[in-house]
């Protein structure tokens, strides 16, 4: 996936630590038989899997099988579509799972088209959870790639398929803390790419469970220029958004981060180089120094 030059530290594939529950149940898209038949096969399950996903009417049948789940590093994969292996040729394409779902599913990208695709579920090395998408076009297996979070969890930023070919899931950000916003993925020329916003904000994370702890600069709007007022030391705050960008062209890594107070009063902080916010004398401190309750991730 693509970084976007105006927000240089967003770790796009880097996966969801928050938050996020079990994997829902078994997609309706598609027949599926496992052997054994329980709710919860183990990771050594055969699934088999029959749903026509390159559109030209014939059921292509789909076995999938996790040979061994090795915890921090890849596991090792079998993957047959109409009786042909495709975990070889997937792998070359970056296709690796760590900790993966014994199942995976049938899911439509974009219904208007006629192929379906498939859906891998990860729990990654430390909860880093990921879903994979697979491509089927009757002679070869594409990898798509993947985005953070799972399927049809029930977490925070659960990742949700409309079918009119976006992908609704999520985007780490290392802007200030490690924090996460909902995004957006497509599949472009093979493969997914974020659709990239000017600014990311989430309203759940008004909470106020930030304090400024010395004197920051608190504009007005996240331009080079703006008005700015003093948020003084002991001032509670929620942080709920980050993006822009300034400095550019002088090769600083400049970015905002929108802050509201008890009142709801809005102001954006000004962040150098991802981790530095600006004081109220126009010097420069680290985030942790700066503000109280900053999350910190991995
Ligand atoms: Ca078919
Ligand atoms: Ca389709």
């Amino acid at each position: 996936m693509k970084r976007s030059s105006r927000f240089p530290l967003l770790l796009l594939t880097a996966a969801l630590l928050l938050l996020l529950a079990a994997c829902a149940a078994q997609d309706t898209l598609a027949e599926t038989d496992t052997a054994p038949l329980q709710e919860e096969p183990p990771a050594s399950a055969l699934q088999t899997l029959r749903a026509d996903l390159d559109g030209d009417g014939t059921e292509d049948m789909v076995e999938y099988q996790v040979l061994e789940s090795n915890g921090s590093v890849s596991a090792t994969l079998a993957l047959a579509i109409n009786g042909v292996s495709v975990a070889d040729a997937l792998a070359e394409q970056g296709f690796r799972l760590t900790n993966p779902h014994a199942q995976c599913r049938v899911v439509d990208l974009d219904e208007a088209d006629s192929s379906q695709e498939l859906a891998f579920l990860e729990d990654g090395p430390s909860a880093d959870y990921a879903t994979s998408f697979v491509r089927w076009d009757g002679a070869e297996a594409a990898y798509l790639g993947e985005v953070p979070g799972l399927l049809d969890d029930v977490g925070y930023f659960p990742v949700t398929i409309p079918g009119d070919g976006r992908i609704q899931a999520s985007i780490t950000c290392g802007i200030l803390q490690t924090w996460f916003f909902a995004a957006e993925y497509r599949v472009e020329d093979g493969r997914l790419q974020l659709i990239e916003q000017p600014f990311y904000s989430e309203s759940r994370y008004k909470t106020l469970d930030k304090e400024v702890l010395l004197g920051l600069r608190g504009y007005a709007q996240p331009e080079i220029g703006s008005d700015w007022s003093i948020l003084e030391a002991g001032t509670a705050l929620s942080l709920w958004g980050a993006g822009g960008s300034w400095g550019e062209e002088d090769g600083v890594l400049g970015a905002w981060v929108l802050a509201s107070d008890a009142d709801g009063t809005e102001y954006y902080l000004k962040i150098r180089d991802a981790v530095e916010v600006e004081t109220a004398a126009g010097g420069w401190l680290d985030g942790a120094a700066a503000l109280s309750g900053l999350a910190s991730y991995g």
